[in-house]
C-alpha cells in the first residue's frame, strides 16, 4: 500500500512505535526552533538536561514576541538567549530579523526533513513539504540534545483542492473555509495533507498560510506535496540545493478526504471570539471598523505586503482607524523598502511596526475599549489583543486593507480587478541578523538577568491523590485563557511564580487565590481544554499553584503533552454527563494513583471519588507506558534522571 506525505517522512525518521493511527511513535527531529517567549523556559529546561550542545543538524533561536522593552526584563532574557544559544551551537535570529516561522521558511525549512518548535505555529513550514511541529518548550529542549520526539501516530486527512481561486479569494479563505469545516477541534490526534489540481496555482506563501493556520485545527501539523512551485521559491531564496520533491503516492489511503471547489469560495472572516466562527464578509458588510492590523505569522510574507501596498497607493487611511502593519521578516521589510511600496503603505498613513508577532499576542496596540478590530492573525481568542471587551475579525489582507480605507467592512467583490503581484524571481538574501555560534564556546559566559526565577518542578505521584474542585470550565478554554500573554505578562515568562498569580483569570478572577487556599486541588474543563499555544506555562503556572489534576471532557494535543511534561495528570471524563454532576470546591479523591495510572496506559480507567457528593465516577487517561512512568515520576526531568 502506498504512503502519505506525512507517512514517508515520519517512517524516514521512525525511531520506535508501529505507524498505526493512535499508538505511540517516536521520531528523529532535524531541526528545532524556539522563540523568545517560550524559549527563556526551553533553554533553562536545556541547561537542566545537561548536554554541552545541540546534536540536531540545525537549531535556531529566534527573538520575536517580547519586543517591547518597557523594563529591563525582555532585554535581560534577550542576552540570555543569545548567549545560552552562542554556548551551545544554536544559530540566535536577533530581534528585527522577523517572526520564526516567516524567517524558517524563508531561509531554514528543508522538504521532507523534520522541524520541531516551542510554537504551536511551527506548521508554517509545511507550507514547503517539512514535517513541522509545534510542541512544549522541555520536548524542544530533549530534540535538541538529540532526544526523540514522542507523538501519537496521528490520522491522516487530506483535504482535496479543485479548480482555482476566484478574484478576492485567497489562501486565507481556504483555511477559513477549512476551519469552518472541520472546527476548532476537528483536527485533533490528525495530519492535514493538501491535494488536488488547485495547489499548482498556490504559492509557497499562500501554503504557508493554510498550514500555519491549521494549528487552528487543533491538527498535529499540516503539509503540501514538495513540487516545482516549492523548487522555485526555493531557487528564489538562493536554496535550490535544499529542494527535493515529495508527494503522496497515488494508492496512499486517509482515513478522511474533505474536498473543496475552490472556485466557489468568497472572501471569509472568522468572527468574535474563536477562528472557527467562519461566515462570508459580506455577512458583516457595513460593520464599522476601528482598527485595522496586518502582519503576524500568517499573513505577513512579502506577497501579501506588496497586495496590501497596491490596494493602499494613493489611498488615506480612513479618519477612525487606525491601521498597523508589521512585516514578517527582514527580508520583506527591506525589500518593501526597496520597490517603494513601504513608502506607499506610509504615505496613506499606516502606522508601521518592528517585524514581529506584535499586536497579534497583545504585545503592544490593544485597541479601545469595545473596539472592532479586523487583524490578518490566525487567533482571534477572547481578551488576547490586551483588550478584553475588543472584538477581533480574522480576515485576509485584501478584506483588511480595505476597511482600513473605508471604515467599514466592505466585501471585495463589488471592488473590480484586484492587484495580480507576482512571485519575484529572486528574493533579497541578507543573512547578516542570524548570528552563527562559535566554533570554541569556553569564552561564552551564559548571562542571566534578575527576572529569571527557578521553574517549579513536580515531585513524584503520591498514592493518593486528593483536592478541592479549584475551577469549573466551559468548552474550548484557550492557553490564553489559562495563562494569559500580553505586554504586561508576557515579560514574566521565565518568572512562573510571578505569572501563577494570573493563572486563569480571564475565566474565574478567583482562581489563584483559591487554588492557594486550598493549596492545590483539581481543575474541570470542557472540550478542547488547552487548545492554541504551545506555552508550557499554562502547565507551570497550575503547578505553581498546586493542581494535580485536570480533568475535562478533551484536550488540545500540545497542551495534554505539557501537562504529561509536568506531571500534572490529564484526565477525560467516560462520561460526559459526569461533567454537569461536579460543583465548585467538592473534594475529590484518587486512591491508589500509581498503580491506577499505570493501568490507564492499558486501557483501563481511572475511578476519582466525590467524597464532597457521595460518588465515584471513571475517567479515562490516554497515556502509553512511557507517559505513565513520566506522571509517576513527576514529570518528564524527573523522568529522564531515573533513566540515568
Ligand atoms: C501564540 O500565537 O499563541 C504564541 C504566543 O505564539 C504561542 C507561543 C507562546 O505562548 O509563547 C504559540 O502559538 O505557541
Ligand atoms: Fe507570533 Fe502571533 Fe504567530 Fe504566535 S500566532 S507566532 S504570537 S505572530
Amino acid at each position: 500500500m502506498g504512503q502519505t506525505i506525512s507517512q514517508k517522512i515520519i517512517s524516514a525518521h521512525l525511531i520506535s512505535g508501529s505507524m498505526e493511527a493512535g499508538s505511540e511513535i517516536s521520531i528523529l527531529i532535524d531541526q528545532t526552533l524556539t522563540q523568545d517567549s517560550t524559549g527563556t523556559m526551553a533553554y533553562l529546561q536545556f541547561e537542566a538536561i545537561d548536554i554541552p550542545k545541540v546534536k540536531t543538524k540545525l537549531s535556531v533561536a529566534y527573538i520575536d514576541h517580547n519586543m517591547l522593552q518597557s523594563g529591563f526584563e525582555n532585554a535581560d532574557d534577550h542576552k540570555y538567549i543569545q548567549t545560552v544559544a552562542a554556548k551551545h551551537g544554536i544559530r540566535f535570529s536577533k530581534p528585527g530579523n522577523g517572526v520564526c516561522h516567516q524567517v524558517h521558511i524563508e531561509r531554514f525549512g528543508i522538504p521532507g526533513d523534520t522541524l520541531l518548535g516551542s510554537d504551536s505555529h511551527t506548521p508554517t513550514c509545511g507550507g514547503i513539504g517539512m514535517l513541522a511541529i509545534g510542541a512544549g518548550g522541555l520536548d524542544v529542549a530533549v530534540a535538541m540534545g538529540g532526544g526523540p520526539y514522542y507523538l501519537s501516530m496521528p490520522k491522516m486527512t487530506q483535504v482535496v483542492l479543485k479548480g482555482r481561486l476566484a478574484p478576492w479569494a485567497t489562501a486565507k479563505d481556504i483555511i477559513l473555509e477549512v476551519l469552518r469545516v472541520m472546527t476548532v477541534k476537528g483536527g485533533v490526534g490528525k495530519i492535514v495533507e493538501y491535494a488536488g489540481d488547485g495547489i499548482d496555482y498556490l504559492s509557497v506563501p499562500e501554503r504557508a498560510t493554510i498550514t500555519n493556520m491549521g494549528a487552528e485545527l487543533g491538527a498535529t501539523t499540516s503539509i503540501f506535496p514538495s513540487d516545482e512551485v516549492t523548487r522555485k521559491f526555493l531557487e528564489a531564496q538562493g536554496r535550490a540545493s535544499d529542494y527535493v520533491a515529495l508527494s503522496a503516492d497515488s494508492d496512499a489511503l486517509y482515513d478522511e478526504v474533505i474536498e473543496i471547489d475552490l472556485s466557489t469560495l468568497s472572501p471569509m472572516v472568522a468572527k468574535p471570539h474563536m477562528p472557527d466562527n467562519v461566515v462570508k464578509v459580506s455577512e458583516i458588510e457595513g460593520l464599522k471598523v476601528d482598527q485595522v492590523c496586518i502582519g503576524s505569522c500568517t499573513n505577513s510574507s512579502l506577497m501579501d505586503m506588496l497586495k496590501v501596498a497596491a490596494l493602499l497607493k494613493g489611498k488615506t487611511v480612513h479618519t477612525d482607524v487606525s491601521l498597523v502593519i508589521a512585516p514578517g521578516s527582514k527580508q520583506v521589510f527591506n525589500m518593501l523598502a526597496e520597490c517603494g511600496a513601504l513608502a506607499d503603505m506610509i504615505a496613506a498613513g499606516a502606522r508601521i511596526l518592528e517585524c514581529s508577532c506584535g499586536p497579534c499576542i497583545g504585545m503592544g496596540q490593544s485597541p479601545r475599549t469595545d473596539a472592532i478590530s479586523l487583524r490578518t492573525n490566525n487567533r482571534n481568542f477572547y481578551a488576547r489583543s490586551g483588550t478584553a471587551s475588543a472584538n477581533v475579525y480574522l480576515v485576509s489582507p485584501e478584506v483588511a486593507t480595505l476597511a482600513a480605507i473605508e471604515g467599514r467592512v466592505i466585501d471585495p467583490i463589488n471592488c473590480g480587478q484586484p492587484p495580480v503581484i507576482s512571485m519575484p524571481d529572486s528574493f533579497l538574501i541578507n543573512d547578516n541578523l542570524v548570528v552563527l555560534p562559535p566554533d570554541d564556546n569556553h569564552e561564552i559566559e551564559v548571562v542571566r538577568g534578575p527576572n529569571i526565577k527557578p521553574f517549579p518542578i513536580n515531585t513524584r505521584l503520591p498514592e493518593n491523590v486528593s483536592g478541592k474542585v479549584l475551577a469549573l470550565l466551559e468548552d474550548n478554554i484557550t492557553t490564553d485563557h489559562i495563562m494569559p500573554s500580553n505586554a504586561k505578562l508576557l515579560p514574566y515568562r521565565s518568572n512562573v511564580p510571578y505569572l501563577a498569580d494570573y493563572c486563569l483569570t480571564p475565566s474565574d478572577p478567583e482562581f489563584p487565590k483559591r487554588a492557594k487556599e486550598n493549596q492545590g486541588g483539581f481543575i474541570i474543563g470542557g472540550a478542547n481544554y488547552g487548545q492554541g499555544s504551545s506555552r508550557e506555562h499554562a502547565a507551570l503556572a497550575p503547578l505553581q499553584l498546586g493542581v494535580k489534576a485536570v480533568i475535562t471532557k478533551s484536550f488540545a494535543r500540545i497542551h495534554m503533552a505539557n501537562l504529561i511534561n509536568n506531571g500534572i495528570l490529564p484526565l477525560t471524563f467516560a462520561d460526559l454527563s459526569d461533567y454537569d454532576r461536579i460543583t465548585l470546591l467538592d473534594e475529590l479523591y484518587i486512591d491508589n494513583a500509581q498503580e491506577q495510572i499505570r493501568s490507564a496506559a492499558k486501557d483501563e480507567t481511572v475511578t476519582v471519588t466525590n467524597i464532597t457528593q457521595g460518588y465515584s465516577f471513571r475517567t479515562i487517561c490516554s497515556i502509553s507506558e512511557r507517559q505513565a512512568e513520566i506522571l509517576i515520576a513527576g514529570g518528564l526531568l524527573n523522568y529522564t534522571k531515573t533513566l540515568g
